[in-house]
C-alpha cells in the first residue's frame, strides 16, 4: 500500500495508510504524512468498473468543469497526480489506484444529525445538478452500463432466482414476491426517458448522504465525493437517492424493521436544498418524476440486494450471511411507506 501511495506527488514523507470510509465497492485508505497534509488513495473495483480509463476521463472532465465553476479548493475532489505526470495508475493486472487531496476539517455522516445536514446534502447535489447542466452529458463515458436501468435489474433478478446458485430463493419468497409485484411499474422512468419526456442529465447515481463531504463545524455543502458514477443520467434517479438512503430512520442495512420508516420533515428538507441549488434547471416533468425516482430507486436497490443475495454475495461487501437480504428488506420497508404517502408526498413536494 505505502509503496503504491508513495508513487504519488505527495508533500512529506508517507508515514502509514489507514482503511477509511464505508464503500460497498472500492477500497480507501487516509494516507497520512509527516506534514499536516493528509490524502485518500483509492483501489478502484475494475471487476464493477469495467473501462477504468473512460471512467477517469470522466472524473477528470467533471472535476475540471466543476473548479471553473468554483474554484476553491474545498468545494471539489482534486486528484494528486503521480511522480511520473500521470494521472492515475493503471496497471498490468488491471488494478486502477487514484490520489486525492484530503479535504480538511469536513465530515460525511451516515445518517443526518440535524435536518439542516440532510437539506445542506440536498443542496450539494442541486449545485452539481446546476453546475454540470452546460456540460455535454453525452461526452461522458457510461462507467457501468446500464446502472439504473430498473427493468435490466429486474432481469438480472429473474436470472437469479432461476439458476439459484447459493440455494436461496427458499429462503427469500415473500421478498421475491413482493418485488415481483412491483415489476411493472418499475420501468416507468426509463420509458418516459426512451420516449424523451425527460432529458438526460450529468447525474452522479449513488447520492448517498455519505457521498458529501459538510464543514464540520458550519454544516456548509463543501465537496461531493465518489464520482465513479457520475455518467449520463435522470435527474430523478439522483434525488431519489439521497431520498432512500438519508430520508430513512435507520441505516441500510438495519435488522430491526420497526426502526426503518420515511422521514417526511427529512425528504422536504432535502427537497428545499435540491430544488433550491437547481434553480430553473429542471423541467416541469422532471420535477414531478421525483417522487417516483425516490420510489423506484429504493425498490431498485431491493432488487440489486437481493439478486446478489440469490447469487451468493458476489458484488456487495458483506459482513454477515443474510447482510444482502436485511438491505433488501429495509428498502421494501421503505418503498412500502413511499407508496402508502404518496399522494402526501406528492402535496408536500408542489409546495416546496
Ligand atoms: C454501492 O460502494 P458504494 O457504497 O458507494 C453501489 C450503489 C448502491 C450502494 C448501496 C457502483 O455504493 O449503486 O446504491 O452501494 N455502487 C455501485 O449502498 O454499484
Ligand atoms: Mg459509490
Amino acid at each position: 500500500m505505502r509503496e503504491t501511495a508513495e508513487l504519488f506527488r505527495t508533500e512529506g514523507t508517507i508515514i502509514k495508510c489507514i482503511p477509511f470510509g464505508s464503500g460497498h465497492i472500492n477500497q480507501t485508505w487516509l494516507v497520512i504524512t509527516n506534514q499536516p497534509h493528509l490524502y485518500i488513495l483509492q483501489k478502484v473495483n475494475t471487476d464493477t468498473f469495467r473501462d477504468p480509463e473512460g471512467l477517469m476521463n470522466n472524473m477528470l472532465m467533471v472535476t475540471e468543469h466543476l473548479r471553473q465553476k468554483d474554484p476553491d479548493p474545498r468545494h471539489v475532489l482534486t486528484l494528486v497526480k503521480l511522480k511520473d505526470g500521470r494521472d492515475f495508475i493503471l496497471d498490468g493486472r488491471k488494478e486502477l489506484w487514484r490520489m486525492y487531496e484530503y479535504v480538511t476539517g469536513g465530515v460525511c455522516l451516515d445518517r443526518a444529525e440535524k435536518t439542516a445536514d440532510f437539506r445542506n446534502s440536498g443542496t450539494a447535489f442541486g449545485l452539481f445538478q446546476n453546475r454540470m447542466a452546460d456540460f455535454p452529458a453525452e461526452k461522458l463515458t457510461e462507467t457501468i452500463p446500464g446502472f439504473h436501468d430498473t427493468p435490466r435489474r429486474y432481469h438480472a433478478l429473474h436470472d437469479a432466482i432461476r439458476e439459484d446458485r447459493a440455494g436461496r430463493v427458499q429462503n427469500a419468497e415473500p421478498e421475491i414476491c413482493f418485488l415481483l409485484e412491483r415489476e411493472a411499474g418499475a420501468g416507468l422512468l426509463t420509458q418516459m426517458q426512451k420516449r424523451k419526456e425527460l432529458p438526460l442529465r450529468v447525474t452522479h447515481n449513488d447520492t448517498k448522504l455519505n457521498n458529501v463531504m459538510l464543514d464540520e463545524k458550519t454544516r456548509e455543502p463543501l465537496c461531493i465525493l465518489d464520482l465513479d458514477t457520475v455518467m449520463p443520467g435522470l435527474a430523478a434517479n439522483d434525488f431519489g437517492d439521497s431520498i432512500r438512503f438519508g430520508a430513512s430512520t435507520a441505516a441500510e442495512d438495519e435488522k430491526d424493521l420497526r426502526k426503518v420508516h420515511l422521514d417526511l420533515n427529512l425528504y422536504k428538507a432535502y427537497a428545499e436544498g435540491f430544488l433550491g441549488a437547481c434553480g430553473d434547471k429542471l423541467t416541469k416533468q422532471e420535477k414531478e418524476t421525483l417522487p417516483d425516482g425516490a420510489r423506484i430507486i429504493t425498490l431498485e436497490n431491493a432488487v440489486r440486494f437481493l439478486t446478489d443475495y440469490l447469487n451468493g454475495d458476489t458484488y456487495y461487501h458483506i459482513e454477515r450471511p443474510d447482510h444482502n437480504l436485511d438491505r433488501t428488506r429495509t428498502q421494501m420497508a421503505l418503498v412500502r411507506e413511499m407508496e402508502k404517502n404518496d399522494s402526501l408526498i406528492r402535496k408536500m413536494m408542489s409546495a416546496v
